[in-house]
């Protein structure tokens, strides 16, 4: 019989992976990694928050993609307000995709300007060196990530801008660009729900989209407010493979949530944040934040997650 309270994403045993402790210097915390896979060695691109609050990001490196993660000495990429004066309060949540007919990376990021955090891109070949494009998506904006193909000519990036005005959600966004500098046709692609859902009033997207047989698989985060707090929680998407505007599945159910001790409590309590997943064939390796504190692994099966989310379609706008 099926065990109704399987979980879909197993979490890595030795969990967290990797935490401040583990860090070569002095820092706050380390979590929200970009992750990929190059010549079988797995890369994390990691935020550190610094002891005055700003973010950088770092590279740890690891065979296995578990364990024995070696981390650079050095960050790879700090802030530099004086050329980029919208990364004055730091470079947050990097989200990796690489463009397959460029054969380049290209890592959004969040830049927090004194007008509120933005979008901003940047391209590497190899991760040793970065080029900065600049910010593509004005305050308040993040969670972002491109695909890594064009559609009928154009780059398509999911973005998520805040609505302040009361009584309206924040939703996850489609824009468009010939070049990756000029961006339009904006436009929602997923509402965030209402009233007691788990995916009430705010929604971004987690790490980039993942493409399958049956469609871009989507990994979103719905941020439901309590009275103790928020509670930062995960669903699944499936957009049609030829044309992303087309929803062709959203989970009603969350399919992963703060459970363990280091996700639980952190600077941040209750949170789980990925913003990268590695495919190893069927299976996805899903690198998160637990609390704004640690990072940690959790590991899903992709035919599984397909089915689940079929099982679990509900479009309805409650
Ligand atoms: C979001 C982002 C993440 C963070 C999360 C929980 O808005 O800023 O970087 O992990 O909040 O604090």
């Amino acid at each position: 019989m099926n065990d109704p309270n399987k979980e879909l994403f197993i979490r890595y045993p030795q969990n967290p992976i990797i935490t401040v402790e583990n860090l070569p210097y002095s820092a706050n915390t380390v979590f929200n990694a970009g992750a990929v896979k190059i010549d079988n060695k797995y890369i994390l691109l990691m935020r550190i928050e610094d002891r005055r609050g700003i973010s950088h990001l770092t590279l740890a490196q690891s065979k296995d993609g578990m364990s024995d993660w070696q981390i650079d000495p050095q960050p790879s990429l700090i802030p530099k307000p004086d050329r980029y004066p919208e990364e004055i309060w730091g470079i947050e949540d990097p989200r990796i995709t690489f463009l397959e007919e460029e054969k380049i990376w290209a890592i959004t990021y969040t830049a927090y300007s004194r007008a509120g955090p933005l979008v901003s891109l940047l391209i590497s070949k190899d991760f040793k060196k970065f080029k900065r494009l600049g910010p593509i998506m004005p305050p308040e904006n993040k969670d972002a990530a491109l695909f890594p193909v064009k559609f009928n000519g154009r780059w398509i990036m999911i973005n998520r801008p805040v609505c302040n005005r009361p009584g309206v959600g924040t939703h996850i966004w489609l824009s468009f660009s010939p070049d990756l500098k000029h961006w339009g046709e904006h436009q929602i692609l997923i509402h965030s729900r209402e009233g007691s859902w788990w995916d009430a009033n705010k929604i971004g997207l987690s790490p980039p989209p993942l493409k399958t047989k049956d469609g871009w698989l989507i990994l979103y985060h719905g941020v439901k407010t309590t009275v103790s707090g928020a509670i930062y929680r995960l669903g699944l998407a499936l957009l049609d493979l030829k044309d992303p505007r087309i929803i062709l599945a959203r989970s009603n159910e969350w399919v992963f949530k703060p459970k363990e001790k280091y996700e639980i409590f952190g600077d941040v309590d209750k949170v789980v944040f990925p913003c990268g997943w590695i495919q190893d064939k069927e299976k996805i390796l899903l690198y998160y934040g637990g609390g704004d504190s640690c990072i940690a692994l959790a590991t899903a099966n992709i035919s599984e997650l397909l089915k689940w989310l079929k099982e679990h379609n509900s479009q309805i706008k409650v």
